[in-house]
């Protein structure tokens, strides 16, 4: 067996069954020569099973943007081909989330993955957020903090100016099972940053400081929210 196909899925899927729902939505929406961008989590990874079933059924020609070495690997592994933003552009995106509120703005980034994920977003004319219940909430922040990628050496810099745009508590995301911090792919940090207040002006604000490269809030965009419950 080679090392791509000994790939698995290593930590706990939460609400499986919901996010199968959600999943099988999707690759029911791929048609034959789709560009797809594809988002990071364990429901898109459940997506991309069942689209690669599809493509290996119906013999589909469908090319991959994948946001993170994760995702790639697993569509290598699937089957699936992937293409880049240098050669081409989304006809449409796939992607999960943390928290979705009744507007459809988004905490994304528990993955730490939210800057490929918004370029894709920013870069696709259609997007879908797949979601089970449990992303639901009346609020943006009631569960999880928003998080900010920083350039490792813009820290203190960073840490002192959201503190200033009303920032309540701000962790250093840890690296999982090993000491220091996570590092991400494109080699920075992450900020889990808590907000008394979180409003439409915030992103643009966080995006403002020198050294953030992204933040997981996404405020206002263009998107599709598909939930379980409505699969
Ligand atoms: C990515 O995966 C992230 O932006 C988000 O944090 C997370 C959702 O994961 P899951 O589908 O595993 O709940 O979409």
């Amino acid at each position: 067996m080679s090392l791509i196909n000994s790939l698995q899925w290593s930590s706990v899927i939460t609400n499986p069954e919901g996010k199968q729902k959600v999943a099988s939505l999707i690759a029911q929406k791929v048609k034959d020569g789709d560009v797809l961008g594809v988002g990071s989590g364990s429901t898109v990874y459940i997506a991309l099973l069942a689209i690669a079933e599809r493509i290996k059924a119906e013999k589909l020609n469908v090319l991959a943007i994948p946001t993170s070495l994760e995702i790639t690997m697993f569509c290598a592994k699937l089957g699936i081909p992937t293409t880049t933003l240098f050669e081409h552009q989304p006809d449409w995106l796939f992607d999960g989330a943390d928290e979705v509120d009744p507007q459809n703005n988004l905490i994304k980034g528990r993955g730490g993955a939210m800057f490929k994920e918004k370029l894709l977003i920013a870069s696709s004319p259609v997007s879908y957020i797949i979601v089970d219940e449990s992303k639901i909430v009346d609020k943006i922040g009631t569960h999880f903090p928003i998080p900010v990628e920083v350039f490792p050496q813009a820290l203190l810099l960073a840490e002192a100016s959201l503190r200033k745009l009303g920032a309540t508590e701000i962790k250093l995301r840890p690296a999982a099972g090993k000491d220091g911090p996570v590092i991400t792919e494109n080699n920075n940090l992450i900020l889990d940053c808590r907000f008394s207040e979180v409003n439409h002006t915030l992103e643009r604000d966080i995006k403002a400081i020198t050294g953030v490269i992204e933040s997981g809030l996404f405020w206002g965009y263009n998107l599709e929210i598909l939930k379980a419950s409505n699969a």
